[in-house]
């Protein structure tokens, strides 16, 4: 099961108590107030852990709680503090803040082993000791521990892919990333066989490689929800381009133009995640460069169908790649095309290159 999306209730621990008490030694009459401190509440840490891979653990333990703090003992003894909690999660993750009626995007935990406090933990409270004064040596006043932070808390995971494959749903895309990768989504002969995304390394050499998405197939009217909607773009937000899989083959039926069009539609009305709107700061998805893979060429029967295609994409300066994922036909210039444009874009924008031999 894939989970990209889970609330959890995280509780830091409260600070411990501070003490009242007083030195009682044989000899030392009136030792004086000798009240430790209380030990401060743990806190909770989220933290990217490449040995994380999905949410799902969270989907099943959701509240999370640090230990409070020791309080204060006699003999100026500061309470132990609360150990502090880490919780793993998968890097790519998004944390929000869930406040009454608002979500506060508080870290993006896209780096492995980046990290955030979520919730602090609870001060320890002063023992007596502490108030002493020159008029009050006696003081039986101390301090209770402060509370430890409790946060609702999203998160959210977004795939870290360079390059997502779009596309209506039994062009292929599957077959495409199955072919280029060592991915292996289920592939099958009608629509909506993708019901998750998948992720694959594409590695043209020991130095060059970069990471493909395959998202379930869009149709016309996701937007309004048909087939599976618009909501698993949201892990090709963070993408640097998309490769468009149009079926150039007859079978459809269907015009490729015409299906291209469709696709492009749904991607310029995704407007960003429902949970993230407009806060990645990434190009929205319609404006992403495209490179058009059209596929089954070995089963084109009527060139003019792919000849239509790349005439009309020529016009908007789109490359047009013919290919077979099925007999791997064309796949090697996909790949050195993909290639080009991301280390193109990678030094035009300064943006950071796409991963090299990982
Ligand atoms: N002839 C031919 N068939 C292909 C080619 N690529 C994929 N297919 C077939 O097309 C069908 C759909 O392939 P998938 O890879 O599952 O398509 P998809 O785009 O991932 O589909 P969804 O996940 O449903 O969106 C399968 O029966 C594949 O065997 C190709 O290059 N040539
Ligand atoms: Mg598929």
């Amino acid at each position: 099961m894939f989970v990209d999306q889970v609330d959890i209730q995280v509780k830091a621990g409260d600070g411990g108590r501070g003490c009242v008490s007083f030195r009682r030694e044989k000899f030392v009459p009136r030792g004086g107030p000798d009240g430790g401190d209380g030990g401060r509440g743990g806190s909770v840490h989220l933290r990217a852990s490449v040995h994380c891979n999905t949410l799902v653990d969270y989907r099943f333990h959701r509240q999370f709680r640090a230990p409070r703090g020791a309080h204060g003992e006699g003999s100026s003894r500061t309470g132990r503090a609360g150990a502090d909690l880490t919780l793993d999660v998968p890097p790519g993750t998004i944390v929000y803040r869930l406040e009454e009626d608002r979500l506060v995007r508080i870290a993006d935990l896209a780096e492995p082993d980046s990290s955030v406090l979520v919730a602090r933990g609870g001060r320890g409270g002063r023992g007596n000791e502490r108030f002493r004064t020159s008029t009050n040596r006696a003081p039986r006043r101390a301090e209770p521990g402060a509370a430890g932070q409790e946060r609702r808390l999203r998160l959210a995971l977004k795939l870290l892919a360079d390059v997502g494959l779009v596309g209506l749903p039994n062009v292929g895309k599957s077959t495409l990333i199955s072919r280029l990768s060592a991915a292996r989504p289920k592939i099958a002969d009608y629509p909506f066989t993708t019901l998750t995304p998948h992720l694959g390394v594409v590695r043209l050499d020991d130095e060059r490689s970069f990471v493909l998405a395959d998202v379930p197939g869009l149709i016309e009217g996701a937007r309004e929800g048909h087939g599976l909607g618009l909501r698993f773009l949201s892990h090709l937000e963070r993408t640097k381009m998309l490769v468009h899989v149009i079926d150039v083959s007859s079978a459809t039926g269907r015009d490729p133009v015409a299906d291209f069009q469709v696709v492009c539609r749904e991607l310029a009305s995704y407007a960003g995640g429902e949970f993230d709107a407009g806060t990645t700061g990434n190009v929205p998805l319609g404006a992403k460069p495209q490179i058009v893979a059209a596929n089954k060429i070995d089963a084109l029967d009527d060139a003019d169908r792919l000849a239509a295609l790349q005439r009309r994409l020529a016009g908007r300066s789109i490359a047009v790649y013919p290919v077979s994922a099925a007999t791997g036909d064309g796949l090697g210039a996909l790949r050195e095309a993909v290639w080009q444009h991301l280390s193109a874009g990678a030094t035009a924008d300064g943006a950071p290159a796409p991963g090299t031999g990982t």
